[in-house]
């Protein structure tokens, strides 16, 4: 392990953990952009878009009542679990998702901004009240709302603006931390993207952990490479130990 991070990170005060696709990857989840990054022979950026919704709500649900389907049977893994543990270790801390699979909050976790949304919850497209739907399969595809409407998958998808609770949410953050812990994102997704940098430019340390280099690996202090369900458990216990 490398000892500048451990020995940075035990004097943390502020964590930040931003986690992309790759934390799930190791619980049987496709991620975007990877080898297996098809979603069922879809891409994410033909899909996760409100005019694919609009034009074919239908083929828009098939895919995500199929990602439910895999989603809902996926354990999590312990990269999951030590983030978990990273938030108990810290004064203060906060875990930035852009996965909208939900699987962070099934460890427990309380600081959480699930940024691009969550694919359990569903927003009705007329009066936009927001209500858990844990079918799977779905009962009807597309999924209706009692006044008729019907139903979308409450995420952000490509061309929405991230709410703003969640963006200012973030922002301070990024400002505030101390150190911040990139996990398993390809760095390709705006505005989430830019937050390594933003970090650094407030003088922040920036830990990126992935199985490849990425556009972060370039600002990163230090890139941890293998699989997060590896690393970041290790990560617990040496800070575990730093600390005695
Ligand atoms: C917005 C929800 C204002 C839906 C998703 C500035 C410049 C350029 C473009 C833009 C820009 N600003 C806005 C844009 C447009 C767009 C964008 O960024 N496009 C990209 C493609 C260029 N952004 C937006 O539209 C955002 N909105 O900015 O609003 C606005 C509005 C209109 C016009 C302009 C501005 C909204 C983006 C949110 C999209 N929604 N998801 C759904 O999922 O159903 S994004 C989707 O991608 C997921 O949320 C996913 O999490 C996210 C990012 O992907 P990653 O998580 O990084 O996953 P990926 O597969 O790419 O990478 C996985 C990584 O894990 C890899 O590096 C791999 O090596 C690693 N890995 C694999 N296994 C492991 C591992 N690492 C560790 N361990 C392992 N075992």
């Amino acid at each position: 392990m490398n000892e500048k991070v451990v020995e940075r990170l035990s004097q943390t005060r502020f964590l930040l953990v931003i986690t992309g696709a790759g934390i799930s990857a190791e619980s049987g989840i496709p991620t975007f952009r990877g080898t297996d990054g098809l979603w069922k022979n879809y891409r994410a950026e033909e899909l996760a878009t409100p005019s694919a919704f609009e034009r074919d709500p239908e083929t828009v649900w098939q895919w995500y009542d199929w990602r439910r389907g895999i989603i809902g049977k996926a354990p999590l893994n312990p990269g999951h679990l030590a983030i978990k543990e990273l938030e108990d270790m810290f004064e203060n801390f906060l875990l930035i998702t852009q996965n909208v699979d939900g699987l962070h909050a099934r460890t427990g976790i309380r600081n959480m901004v699930e940024i691009h949304g969550n694919l359990w919850r569903v927003r009705c497209t007329r009066e936009g009240k927001t209500s858990m739907l844990m079918d799977v399969p779905l009962k009807s595809i597309p999924p209706k709302c009692e006044c008729g409407a019907i139903l979308r998958p409450d995420v952000v998808w490509f061309g929405e603006s991230i709410p703003s609770h969640a963006l200012e949410q973030s922002f301070n953050i990024l400002e505030q931390c101390d150190s911040l812990i990139v996990v398993g994102t390809s760095g390709a997704v705006y505005p989430v993207a830019s937050f390594p940098q933003a970090v650094k430019d407030h003088g922040g340390f920036v830990v990126e952990v992935n199985v490849e280099p990425t556009p972060i690996s370039a600002i990163a202090d230090a890139s941890l490479f293998g699989n997060s369900g590896d690393i970041l458990p290790m990560l617990v216990k040496w800070l575990k130990e730093k600390r005695g």
